[in-house]
C-alpha cells in the first residue's frame, strides 16, 4: 500500500512514521508513504495557500489552486482507490473502515487547516470524507497519522503474530478481554489462576465473558447495536 498525505506541515509527521509497526511495515516494503507540502504547489509570489471567504465570515479558507495542482500532478502517477479529505464533518472512522480501506493499493490523504477548503475540491476530487471522533482538532494531520497507523497494522505481514490484529478490540465487536504477565503476585495483586489452569477450553471462555463485560461496562452502545 502507498500513502500520499498532502498537508501544509509536513514536519509534523517527523518520527511517526519512524518507529513500530509504521517503520518496520515501510521496512518490510508492505506501505510506503509521501508528504507533499501543498505551499509548493502554489504559485503565488508569497506561497499564499488561504484567502478570505466570500461569505464574509471570520476566519481563512484553503484556496483551490494548489491543492488542484498537487493532486492533479499525483493522479498523472498514480491511480487512487480513494482520495480522502479528513474533515470533522466526514463519516466517522470505525474497524469496518479501517478493514475495507487496509485492502487498497493507493490513497491519497488531504489535510485541511484553517476554516476549511474550498467546496469545489470535494467536487471535483475527493471520493470520501473521513472524521476520527466527535470533537474538533486544528487541522486534519493527526487524523491522518490515525488511519494510516489503523490501516498499516492490518495489512497481511505487517504484525509478526498475525493472530494479534485478530483479537484486537472491536474486530469481534467486543473490547478485548485483560491480559497479563510475571510477576504472578505484584504487591497482592495476583494473576486470575485460570490463565495457568492449561485447560485451554475454559481460558476461552473466560476471555470471552471479561471481554463482554469490559465492553457492557465501557461502551454498551457496542452490544446495544447488534
Ligand atoms: Cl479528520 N479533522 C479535524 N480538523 N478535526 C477532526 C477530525 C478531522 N476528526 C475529528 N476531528
Amino acid at each position: 500500500m502507498h500513502i500520499d498525505i498532502l498537508t501544509l506541515f509536513p514536519d509534523m509527521y517527523n518520527g511517526i512514521f519512524a518507529h513500530s509497526i509504521l517503520k518496520r511495515s515501510q521496512e518490510k516494503q508492505l506501505f510506503s508513504v509521501s508528504l507533499h507540502n501543498i505551499r509548493d504547489y502554489s504559485t503565488d509570489k508569497h506561497h499564499k495557500v488561504d484567502d478570505y471567504p466570500y461569505s464574509g465570515e471570520p476566519g481563512m479558507v484553503m484556496k483551490i489552486e494548489p491543492i488542484a495542482a498537487c493532486i492533479e500532478k499525483l493522479k498523472q502517477e498514480r491511480e487512487y482507490d480513494e482520495v480522502i479529505f479528513l474533515t470533522p464533518e466526514g463519516e466517522v472512522f470505525n474497524q469496518g473502515m479501517a478493514n475495507f480501506l487496509s485492502m487498497k493499493n493507493n490513497l491519497l490523504l488531504l489535510c485541511g487547516h484553517y476554516k476549511g477548503i474550498d467546496e469545489r475540491i470535494r467536487e471535483l476530487f475527493i471520493t470520501k470524507e473521513i472524521s476520527i471522533g466527535d470533537y474538533v482538532l486544528s487541522g486534519g494531520e493527526l487524523a491522518a497519522a490515525v488511519i494510516c497507523d489503523a490501516l498499516v497494522r492490518l495489512i497481511p505481514g505487517v504484525l509478526n503474530d498475525e493472530i494479534s490484529a485478530l483479537s484486537d478490540s472491536f474486530q469481534y465487536g467486543l473490547l478485548s478481554a485483560p491480559v497479563y504477565t510475571r510477576p504472578y503476585n505484584f504487591r497482592g495483586h495476583t494473576v486470575p489462576d485460570i490463565l495457568l489452569s492449561g485447560n485451554e477450553k475454559l481460558i476461552t471462555e473466560w476471555k470471552l465473558q471479561k471481554a463482554i463485560e469490559r465492553t457492557q461496562k465501557n461502551r454498551p452502545d457496542l452490544i446495544e447495536e447488534d
